[in-house]
């Protein structure tokens, strides 16, 4: 139940995400996703005071953003504010982006006790595709690890899938709340801003990345690899 509601929830975020036109179109608002698991859940990888700030905080703030912007994009549009139009836009990718990679990322977290960091079945065709391309979890999550390390402020890294190019994997990152698009399906979502780890990792982000293996949901990467 929870899952379907979340599945809703995303895929609303990515067709409102796009900029097809809104005139006449019913706007739904969007809103935090129910989260499968407690604040403290996650704990000793990642703290309870951080899931919880991250998630009423953070993510909500890119919930109101988003709704303000396109409500303030209808209008503009409605008044043939063409130039207002187009700046709005610019709000309406970052709070849309924020929204939706954020509700990425809760649903590809899950406590160790309800599988978190259990690696994909290895019969599933995920895990038949890592070890293809990769070799073995290890060598993606390596792969995943430095890219992370790589961003230079904030951002995200995504593991995807391409559906231009036969289902093949690989590990993208993007800058501020970019989000993938186009043939790129979302598998994992990992969020590398500052507000994500630094209250208890602090300047060492390294150990961040690495902690985060162990509460990722493979189950759910496994459904997405499917089903997109
Ligand atoms: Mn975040």
């Amino acid at each position: 139940m929870l899952s379907s509601t979340l599945r809703n929830t995303v895929s609303r975020g990515f067709s409102n995400t796009a900029a097809k036109s809104t005139i006449g179109a019913v706007r739904t608002k969007v809103s935090l996703p129910d989260l499968d698991w407690d604040f403290g859940a996650l704990e000793p990888h990642i703290s309870g005071q951080i899931n919880e700030l991250h998630y009423t905080k953070h993510h909500q703030t890119y919930v109101n953003g988003y709704n303000t912007a396109i409500e303030q994009q209808a209008e503009a549009k409605s008044k043939g504010e063409v130039k207002k139009t187009i700046e709005l836009q610019k709000n309406i990718n970052f709070h849309g982006g924020g929204y939706t990679n954020h509700c990425l990322f809760w649903k590809n977290l899950a406590p160790e006790k309800q599988g978190g960091g259990e690696p994909p079945s290895s019969d599933s065709e995920l895990a038949q595709r890592i070890a293809s391309q990769y070799g073995s979890i290890e060598n993606l999550q390596s792969v995943a690890n430095a890219k992370l390390a790589g961003i230079q402020g904030s951002g995200w890294a995504f593991l995807v899938k391409n559906k231009e190019n036969g289902g093949a994997l690989d590990v993208v990152t993007t800058y501020n709340q970019d989000t993938v698009t186009g043939p790129l399906v979302p598998l994992l979502a990992i969020d590398a801003w500052e507000h994500a780890y630094y209250l208890q990792y602090q300047n060492v982000k390294a150990d961040y990345f690495k902690a985060i293996w162990n509460v990722i949901n493979w189950k759910e990467a496994e459904k997405r690899y499917l089903v997109n």
